[in-house]
């Protein structure tokens, strides 16, 4: 079962869309794992972005993930990272498919309303920076045998 962080960013929760994003991954059959509200620390920001270190949009997207709270969260389900970005759309809003997320509620890609793991192995690592084990909750669900084919 492959697992995904997915944060909705400040732009998404200052916009009320918290729900919108939850609605439309319970929807479409990912399991709930873990969630928390919180304000990111910039020590965070930092690490979970460090891949984007001394590119020109990096103080820009810093200053972003830590200027209002975001709703951090873990979903899983088989092909969960592909389904996930999927339901996400592409990172520039004006290239996301009808129908996703970022097309539906975005324009540029600074405000880009969430974040969704991009491989398995990223899935992992963020969810180990994000969530202590505790927080992740291990549960059935009753529809699970009618949305998981295993
Ligand atoms: P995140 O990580 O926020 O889900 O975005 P993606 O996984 O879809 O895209 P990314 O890692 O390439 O970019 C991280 C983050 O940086 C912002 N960004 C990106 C930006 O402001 N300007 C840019 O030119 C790029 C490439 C948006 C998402």
């Amino acid at each position: 079962m492959e697992r995904s962080l997915v944060l909705v960013k400040p732009d998404g929760v200052q916009r009320a869309l918290v729900g919108e994003v939850v609605s439309r991954l319970e929807r479409r059959g990912l399991r709930l794992v873990a969630a928390k509200f919180m304000a990111v620390s910039r020590e965070l920001a930092e690490t979970h972005y460090a891949i984007h270190k001394g590119r020109p949009f990096y103080d820009g997207l810093i200053a972003y993930i830590i200027s209002a709270p975001v709703m951090a969260m873990v979903w899983e389900g088989p092909n969960a990272v592909a389904a996930i970005r999927q339901t996400m759309g592409a990172t520039r809003p004006t290239e996301a498919a009808p129908g996703s997320l970022r097309h539906d509620f975005a324009l540029e890609v600074g405000r880009n309303l969430t974040h969704a793991s991009d491989t398995v192995e990223n899935g992992e690592k963020e969810t180990a920076l994000w969530f202590t084990k505790n927080e992740l909750v291990d549960w059935t669900r009753e529809a699970d045998r009618w949305v998981f084919e295993k």
